[in-house]
C-alpha cells in the first residue's frame, strides 16, 4: 500500500483529454483530484502555456516504483515522444511524493527534486493538502511556506480555471 502524490501536466494535444486520461485510468484510486490550473512554461523554453493539476492517489498494491511505472504507461497511451529537456508533452505523470520515503535513486529521486521551486505543483497540491510537506535536506517544509518563498511571478502564472477532471 502506498499513497502518492502526482503532478500532472500537458501543453501538446488535448491537454483536458491528457489529465483526464489519467484519472480516469486511476479510477477510485484517486483519492483528491485538484482543480485544472492553466500554467506559464517554467524552465525557460518557450511553449504554449501547460494544464496543470494535482492528484493524491492510493494503491494497496504499488509501491513508490509501481507509481513511477504506471505514471510512464500512461504517458506512453498519450503518445508521449521523447521529448527536449523542460519542452512541450503531450502528458508528463512526475511522482512528487510517496508515503514521504527519501530516495536519490536517478531514476526516482524522492520527493521529486524541482516541486519545491514549482508554483505549479505547489499550488494544486495545497488546494487539495492544505497541510502538503515535502522533506528538503531532512528537514520537513510546509509547501505552503516553499510557495510563499517563490518569486511572486511564478505564482502569478498559475492560474486556476474552470475545467474538471472529475463529474461534478
Ligand atoms: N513541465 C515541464 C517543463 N515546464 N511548465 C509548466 N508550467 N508545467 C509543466 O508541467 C511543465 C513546465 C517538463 O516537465
Ligand atoms: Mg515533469
Ligand atoms: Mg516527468
Amino acid at each position: 500500500m502506498s499513497r502518492a502524490v502526482l503532478s500532472i501536466g500537458s501543453n501538446m494535444g488535448d491537454p483536458l483529454a491528457n489529465l483526464r486520461s489519467v484519472v480516469e485510468a486511476l479510477g477510485d484510486r484517486a483519492i483528491s483530484v485538484s482543480s485544472v490550473y492553466s500554467t506559464a512554461p517554467w524552465g525557460g523554453v518557450e511553449q504554449q502555456d501547460f494544464l496543470n493539476a494535482t492528484v493524491i492517489a492510493e494503491d494497496p498494491d504499488l509501491d513508490c516504483w509501481g507509481w513511477l511505472a504506471l505514471g510512464r504507461e500512461l504517458e506512453a497511451a498519450a503518445d508521449r515522444v521523447r521529448e527536449q529537456r523542460w519542452g512541450p508533452r503531450s502528458l508528463d505523470v512526475d511522482v512528487v511524493d510517496c508515503d514521504g520515503v527519501i530516495s536519490a535513486d536517478p531514476e526516482l529521486t524522492l520527493p521529486h527534486p524541482r516541486a519545491h521551486e514549482r508554483a505549479f505543483v505547489l499550488v494544486p497540491w495545497l488546494e487539495i493538502d492544505p497541510a502538503a510537506e515535502l522533506k528538503l535536506g531532512g528537514d520537513a517544509v510546509l509547501a505552503r511556506d516553499l510557495l510563499a518563498g517563490l518569486d511572486p511571478a511564478e505564482r502569478d502564472g498559475v492560474r486556476r480555471t474552470d475545467l474538471r477532471l472529475t463529474p461534478l
